[in-house]
């Protein structure tokens, strides 16, 4: 154990040169990031094993957490902060001439996830290991992660990420713990002493490599795992045999084809509907993962019994609900339970977190893909179904207009999300508002039907990566003023309220915003060559680019308020710097027009002499974990502007909130929540609410023309979309134009620009006021602590797993 800064050097130096087999003085930066990564993974192996052999002593129940996103970012700070060793390797090194930030840097940023649902993932991953649950995530092994983004022109254009090019220094591959997955093929029923007996026959097998990363509870020695599938050809008998008969390309291309599996992270599409290799993706790590806990479970217990009492398996979303006829066939076909018996344990194991109510994004597959690719799991599915649709006639006196709502199979579609339902016994909401959507109008039959297995767990995020790790400079001043717990028991930021009115620390805490806008507008001169005015209002909008979360809203808003400086340049409003980031999915052609007006908007805008710098337009590529860190603990303004009722939860708009950002909001998934803990006069509300929303859905009513003709900044911004404002890109915007006033604007964009627009006047008015606002970042701050992972997870633990 390395225990002081001498200690650390000599560690560092022997495990340097043991790697490189070179001097220090001619390592390059990853050189040194490897050695420093590696040494980082020697100190916590000691506890890593310990934790899990803890953990094979009865009565430790064990969480597995499924989900086909991790969204780790870089780790190495992370590893280092919850192991202890963060300080005395930063003096260390430095008296090495050795920076470690430079070291950071070469991490490649792990981004195998899409946004919100994929970092929910790695924040309670981090939660369980830092509150002791004996959690583990179970995952695939993208070989390319979510796809880099360049901007060119203004567009976006995707490029594969390599993110494993270097290697990967927390990961150890275990190819003794490899088993087989099998695809295709058909069943054979045969009946045996009386028994149904199923065999899967012509299959083509697969084989499923574990790599297992720590992850490191803060200080407090617990390393859980996390364990991602790598796909890969069975070398046995399968191509051996093909090779004798002289098939080698045959050969060759099972081996691509195996591969293929877990090449690629799939992008959230818009048109992502039944995509086979989607599917296999899904069976793949689910049969991987479950294989793995029966077989651990039997040989610490020999059989099978207490198994659901030492058990719990979460489904993060859909994606991962073929743990339930998964679990049905190993539990029928492998250990010859009946189906009752395997019913009751597989669903007492099984929880599934809803996390959209998006009526596209909700998982369907074709029964004839389903049914060619796992021929077995598709005749439990549709005994589940047959059951099921039983069950529901039973009780509702034969009504089968509500059997055919509520089946798991209908129209040759299979409906995963009544699958997860029906085999789970806890079905969880992400936020207040997400959770009563779910029970009151996307599920109610199913609420109505089960009653108490709907239940909400507002999402939380990891204050320790976002606000410990992401704001260095504001984590001093925490713990400066009111000591060092926050760190593991967040809800104490509350403390900082007795500072709330005190001038001087109101001073200090706009002094660490200043400091973190000057790195940032570092970033954006480096990255884009534009200067921006860290006294202006830093105004972000971050998340992936998808029209419900409504970048056009703050889009046309910026527009508008460069019309009334055009119209009038004495206009008095306080600089601003409109920051955007984010990625669109690749096939997602709206989204793809947004990012190019916005950029298409900062060329405009920032070359524009008549504005005399009082507004900027910044576009950040490659919206990232990393870039992220960077740009939540310099915003002012968090956009959280979703269509109330579209947004599940958010995320981000807890990461602002702690790194003291006010939230111009709608009344949307946590939004609310953050409102009631900030305080109405902390936070700035505007638009339609949920109710309001569904009932223009239900109703009708709602006419995008009306809005056009009625508001004539709004003619006027659209019309400025088609005519040549924008000159070099005339019919560029068209799409957008008609989405807008010829499809009836879906998303309410233009019902709700009036009250946006007082919102944005309300911000231009409140932050002149410097101690008022300063009053309300901190307000922000103190009250932020309880939307943190840790409580959330702790909820999950005490009502769902119940451990
Ligand atoms: C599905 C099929 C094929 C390809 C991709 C997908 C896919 C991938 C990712 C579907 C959905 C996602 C991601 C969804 C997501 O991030 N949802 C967000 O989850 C957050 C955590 O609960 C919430 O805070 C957000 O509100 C919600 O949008």
């Amino acid at each position: 154990m390395i225990e002081n800064k001498e200690h650390f050097k000599e560690h560092y130096l022997a495990k340097f040169s043991r790697l490189h087999g070179k001097d220090i003085h001619e390592g390059t930066l990853l050189d040194k990031y490897v050695a420093l990564a590696g040494l980082v993974r020697d100190e916590i192996a000691g506890n890593w094993i310990a934790t899990n052999n803890t953990y094979d002593q009865p009565h430790h129940k064990q969480v597995y957490y499924f989900s086909i996103e991790f969204l780790l970012g870089r780790m190495l700070e992370t590893n280092l902060i919850n192991a202890g060793l963060r300080d005395i390797a930063e003096e260390a090194l430095h008296e090495l001439g050795i920076n470690l930030k430079e070291l950071e840097q070469q991490e490649a940023d792990a981004g195998l996830g899409n946004g919100g649902l994929g970092r929910l993932g790695a924040c309670f991953l981090d939660s369980m290991a830092s509150v002791g649950i004996p959690g583990h995530g179970c995952g695939i092994r993208y070989k390319y992660g979510l796809f880099k983004q360049k901007i060119v022109d203004g567009f976006q254009a995707e490029l594969p990420d390599d993110w494993l090019k270097n290697g990967n220094a927390w990961e150890i591959r275990k190819p003794d713990k490899a088993v087989e997955v099998r695809f295709g093929g058909q069943v054979k029923v045969d009946c045996i002493y009386g028994k149904l007996v199923f065999i899967h026959e012509d299959y083509e097998p697969v084989l499923a490599v574990p790599y297992d990363m720590p992850v490191v509870g803060y200080k407090n020695q617990v390393v859980n795992n996390l364990r991602l599938w790598s796909a890969e050809a069975v070398h046995k008998d399968f191509d051996f045999s093909t090779f004798n008969r002289g098939e080698y390309l045959k050969a060759v291309e099972y081996k691509y084809a195996v591969e293929a599996i877990s090449q690629i992270l799939y992008p959230d599409d818009s048109n992502r509907s039944g995509k086979i290799l989607r599917l296999k993706q899904q069976y793949f790590f689910v049969s991987a993962g479950l294989q793995s806990i029966v077989n651990r479970y039997k040989k610490k217990h020999e059989s099978l019994e207490g198994f659901s009492d030492n058990i719990a398996i979460h489904i993060n979303d859909t994606h991962p609900a073929l743990c339930i006829p998964e679990l049905m066939r190993i539990l029928l076909d492998q250990e010859g339970m009946d189906w009752d018996e395997a019913w009751t344990i597989t669903n007492r194991l099984m929880s599934y977190t809803n996390h959209t109510i998006l009526p596209e994004a909700l998982e369907v597959w074709p029964v004839e893909m389903f049914k060619a690719l796992l021929p077995r799991i598709f005749l439990i599915v549709e005994e589940m179904d047959r059951r099921f649709g039983q069950e529901v006639l039973g009780r509702y006196h034969g009504n089968w207009q509500k059997a055919r709502d509520m089946s798991i199979i209908s129209d040759g579609l299979i409906r995963m999300a009544h699958l997860a339902i029906v085999g789970s016994h806890s079905v969880n909401g992400v936020s207040q508002v997400h959770s009563e959507i779910l029970k009151d109008h996307l599920l109610r039959n199913f609420n109505l039907f089960y009653p108490g297995k709907f239940n909400n767990k507002t999402n939380g995020i990891s204050h320790r990566r976002f606000l410990l790790k992401a704001n260095p400079g504001l984590a001093k001043l925490i713990t400066k003023t009111i000591g060092p717990t926050w760190i593991q028991e967040s809800v104490d930021l509350e403390n900082l309220l007795n500072c709330v009115n005190d001038p001087a620390f109101q001073e200090k805490v706009e002094k660490v915003k200043g400091q973190n806008k000057e790195i940032l507008a570092r970033y954006i001169q480096d990255n884009c060559g534009i200067t921006v005015n860290t006294a202006s209002i830093f105004d972000v909008h971050i998340k992936r680019i998808h029209a419900y979360k409504r970048q056009l809203l703050n889009v046309f808003h910026i527009m508008d308020l460069y019309n009334r400086l055009c119209a009038d340049p004495n206009l008095d409003i306080v600089p601003r710097t409109f920051i955007f980031a984010g990625k669109a999915a690749p096939g997602y052609q709206m989204a793809k027009k947004i990012i190019k007006l916005i950029n298409t908007l900062a060329v405009k805008v920032n070359n524009d002499p008549r504005i005399q710098e009082k507004m900027k337009v910044v576009f950040l590529e490659n919206y990232n974990v990393s870039l992220a860190e960077i740009i939540i603990p310099a915003a002012d303004i968090s956009e959280q502007i979703s269509t109330a009722s579209k947004e599940a939860s958010g995320t981000g708009n807890m990461k602002f909130m702690m790194n003291g950002a006010v939230t111009l909001a709608t009344l949307d998934g946590a939004n609310i929540e953050i409102g009631e803990a900030a305080g109405d006069e902390n936070i700035i509300v505007f638009g339609l609410t949920v109710a309001e929303v569904l009932n223009f859905y239900q109703k009708g009513g709602y006419n995008a023309w009306d809005e056009y003709h009625h508001d004539p900044r709004i003619s006027t911004i659209m019309e400025q979309l088609v005519n040549d404002f924008f000159p070099d890109s005339k019919e560029e915007f068209r799409d957008i134009y008609n989405s807008l006033l010829y499809d009836n604007d879906e998303f309410f964009v233009l019902k709700d620009f009036a009250s946006y627009v007082v919102a944005q006047n309300r911000v231009d008015e409140l932050y002149r006021q410097r101690n008022a606002w300063n009053k309300m970042c901190i307000y922000n701050i103190a009250r932020s602590g309880r939307f943190y992972s840790d409580r959330t997870i702790t909820e999950y633990a005490r009502d769902i797993w119940r451990v």
